[in-house]
């Protein structure tokens, strides 16, 4: 089993886009501290991001398909996107929304996410720890 983190659109961008939002950890670095706790949980965990959304659908089939967790942060799709609500609604594997800014705290079109009703929890806010709090979770109820 193998923890697929997904980051959607504009996630590349970490680092340099509005870091007083978003931080200054770059997606690399995001993707080596993930690993990092990963490998400290004995966990597989493979980190991917895209701003396709159609790449995105097809890597939540493949996974569907492998029974694999989800760690998901779609970005602006998040609170756009039906077409993601459905392929997650279809995995049965565990399915975590991450983000990392307070999305309540900002403006309103971001309260609303088509992610949260099919996901088994959200963690909002916690910067970019909020994937490795993410990984904790799956850890303690044994998906790993
Ligand atoms: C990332 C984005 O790109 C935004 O579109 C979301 C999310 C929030 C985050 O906080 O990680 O609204």
């Amino acid at each position: 089993m193998t923890i697929q983190v997904l980051n959607g659109a504009n996630l590349g961008r970490l680092g340099t886009r509005e870091p007083e939002v978003y931080g200054t950890t770059t997606h690399a670095q995001l993707v080596d501290l993930v690993g990092t706790a990963a490998r400290e949980l004995g966990m597989e965990v493979q980190v991917r991001q895209t701003d396709d959304e159609g790449q995105l659908l097809r890597w939540i089939h493949e996974a569907t398909d492998a029974g694999d967790p989800i760690v998901v942060n779609p970005g602006g799709w998040t609170h756009t996107s039906v077409v993601l609500h459905d392929a997650l609604a279809a995995v049965t594997a565990p399915v975590l929304e991450v983000h990392i800014s307070n999305i309540h705290r900002r403006e309103e079109f971001r309260r609303h996410s088509y992610v949260s009703r099919v996901a088994d929890g959200v963690i909002a806010g916690l910067g970019v720890e909020g994937y490795v709090l993410a990984l904790q979770w799956m850890s303690l109820r044994g998906h790993r």
